[in-house]
């Protein structure tokens, strides 16, 4: 297999945590912490209320702890406490080209889950890589809105 060019991989972007109650793990992670909100929002399509935390200072941010919340019982988030409880649902890399790197996945048949990346948190480009296809480990591709 062709490894994919390391320019196209940028950063560990975030880490997404499955919990019940947001507001709840937004005041956790911040009064145990010290973390900071970084931004909040609702994201229909992919059934969830998202919190994004910044690790270390806020002035100069590097990465972030994502907080997902299910908006409803049909939200995969729903699903996988259902199946799993609270915890680490995936990990996020920060990606300067989503479409060649689902392009690269592609021609290597691993599967990501849409056929065109979707929005994001923040207006970015997000998709996914199958947890079966990578070793249990549900990757997100991340592509920073403008
Ligand atoms: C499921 N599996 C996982 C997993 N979810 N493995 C590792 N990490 C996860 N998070 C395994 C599960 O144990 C099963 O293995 C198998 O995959 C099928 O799981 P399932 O429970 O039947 O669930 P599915 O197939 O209905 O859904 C799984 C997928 C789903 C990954 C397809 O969760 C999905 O579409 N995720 C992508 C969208 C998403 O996560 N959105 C929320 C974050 P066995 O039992 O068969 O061995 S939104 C977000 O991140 C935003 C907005 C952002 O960052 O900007």
């Amino acid at each position: 297999m062709t490894a994919l060019p390391t320019h196209l991989f940028e950063a560990l972007d975030h880490v997404g945590i499955a919990v019940t109650d947001l507001d709840e793990a937004i005041a956790f992670y911040r009064d145990t912490y010290g973390m900071t909100l970084a931004h909040e929002e609702t994201n229909p399509e992919q059934g969830v209320r998202e919190a994004m935390m910044t690790v270390g200072d806020p002035e100069h941010p590097h990465s972030h702890i994502q907080l997902l919340a299910p908006l409803d019982e049909s939200s995969t988030i729903a699903k996988f406490i259902d199946k799993n409880g609270p915890g680490l649902q995936q990990m996020a890399v920060r990606v300067t080209d989503i479409d060649a790197v689902m392009a690269h996945l592609a021609a290597h048949d691993i599967r990501v889950l849409y056929p065109e990346p979707k929005k994001g948190t923040a207006h970015s480009r997000i998709n996914f890589v199958h947890p079966k296809d990578a070793g249990g480990v549900l990757l997100e591709l991340t592509q920073p809105g403008k």
